[in-house]
């Protein structure tokens, strides 16, 4: 059927876009994964030239590479990516490619980007990332399924008292419903906590809390479980991760939800901890033990946007970078000793598009860019990736709870929707 794939619009630069996703050399097996390269694609450049550059990259490549790590230690490893880039710039394809064993839309599965007005959904970017993960033998976690944030416009004058619970079980039951099966893990509510808020039980007033009350949260799982019966259903939160009085407080207040959700048989599988630290953050004895506390409640927990800001540090980039290099030691190493920590994915893989060069209000005085993730702006590994690399060495070597990074993972590829 000449013309017409099933998405409507752009069919071209869609089919484009896809055989560009699939064309980059698969990935093989731990240890063999020399040729990254999309197909045609020249070595990357740098700044450095390809002479300094050639050996760097082979020494964080193939079986240097923190999934080839991971994969020898039970833990998949990765980052949220943008499809564009993926699309877009061999360079991040590449990058990500050799170095996730699981990726996460930053953007893409989010209600703002999927849901264009009440009616129609725009799968194509999410599919994009599906279709990239796949290709390259990598697991996707789905971000996200409810969240104050990122909700479209038309959303306030359409959503009410009377219709949220049918709007949230509808999206859930599409959204989960065209990946089931596919996905690793979802985070079916995202940062449902907010202490200031000032409720006892620490929820947040998010719309959905206005408008439907604490249901809301149990109904989403319950919709989640129904439309996928494999992904890992997780509940994501940050600002958990310190022994600060106020991250002690909201763990307890995360714990507590959890905990009642367990008591009234709800789905849920995991917890995230998000993880978005500033350089010299280190974790203390209570977020061991509530690592700890999970495991004895049966639940993985996933490590799910880290990255380390440097607005404290000064300016030099030795400085900023062994700053943040030493902040994913001092964080990861006893995080990933857990078992129960089965995922650790960074916000990100390249300081390139680090959301936290975005934030006007919390950006660097000094107006330099933030150099937060394992891949500087030029794709030249940081001492932070091999900070995470060495805290990945650090934990035993074991077997994923039913899960091998590496296994076999060809489900079909998702079918383009009807979008007008
Ligand atoms: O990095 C994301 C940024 O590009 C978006 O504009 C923003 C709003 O959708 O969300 C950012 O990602 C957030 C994530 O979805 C949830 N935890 C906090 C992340 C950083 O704000």
């Amino acid at each position: 059927m000449s013309g017409n794939d099933g998405s409507g619009v752009r069919r071209g630069s869609a089919k484009t876009r896809r055989e560009f996703l699939t064309s980059a050399a698969a990935v093989t097996a731990a240890g063999g994964m020399a040729s990254l390269l999309p197909l045609g694609c020249e070595q990357p450049k740098s700044k450095m030239g390809q002479g300094a550059l050639a050996p760097m990259l082979d020494d964080v490549s193939g079986s240097r590479s923190l999934r080839a790590h991971g994969a020898a230690r039970g833990l998949l490893v990765g980052c949220a990516v943008n499809p564009d880039h993926l699309d877009g710039e061999p360079e991040y394809a590449r990058t990500v490619a050799e170095q996730a064993s699981i990726v996460v839309p930053e953007n893409a599965m989010k209600w703002a980007a999927l849901r264009p007005n009440p009616t129609q959904y725009d799968f194509r970017r999410a599919d994009d990332v599906v279709v990239f993960a796949l290709s390259h033998e990598q697991k996707v976690r789905g971000h996200n399924l409810c969240w104050h944030e990122a909700i479209p416009a038309w959303f306030a004058g359409t959503v009410t008292k009377e219709n949220a619970a049918q709007y949230l079980t509808q999206h859930i039951q599409t959204v989960a419903g065209r990946y089931a099966g596919k996905l690793h893990s979802w985070d079916v509510v995202n940062e449902a906590i907010e202490l200031k808020d000032g409720r006892p039980d620490g929820l947040r007033n998010s719309p959905w809390l206005e408008l439907m009350g604490p249901s809301y949260i149990e109904l989403a799982f319950r919709t989640a479980r129904e439309a996928d019966g494999t992904a890992l259903l997780t509940y994501n939160d940050y600002g958990i991760e310190l022994d600060t009085q106020e991250q002690i407080d909201k763990r307890g207040q995360v714990m507590m939800l959890v905990r009642r959700m367990q008591a009234r048989g709800v789905p849920i599988d995991a917890v995230g901890i998000q993880s978005h630290l500033s350089a010299g953050d280190a974790p203390g004895a209570g977020l061991i033990h509530f690592i700890r506390e999970l495991r004895a409640m049966n639940l993985q927990v996933f490590i799910t946007e880290m990255d380390v800001n440097d607005r404290k540090l000064p300016e030099p980039v030795a400085e900023r970078d062994a700053g943040v290099a030493k902040t994913y030691r001092d964080y990861l190493t006893p995080v990933l000793a857990e078992p129960n920590v089965t995922a650790a994915l960074t916000w990100g893989i390249t300081d390139r598009y680090t959301w936290l060069n975005g934030l006007p209000h919390a950006s660097r005085a000094d107006g330099k860019p933030e150099r937060p993730l394992p891949f500087d702006y030029d794709y030249n590994p940081t001492p932070a990736f091999f900070a995470e690399r060495d805290a990945i060495d650090g934990r035993t070597a074991q077997a994923l709870p039913g899960a091998n990074p590496y296994a076999p993972f060809h489900p079909t590829q998702p079918q383009r929707p009807q979008f007008e």
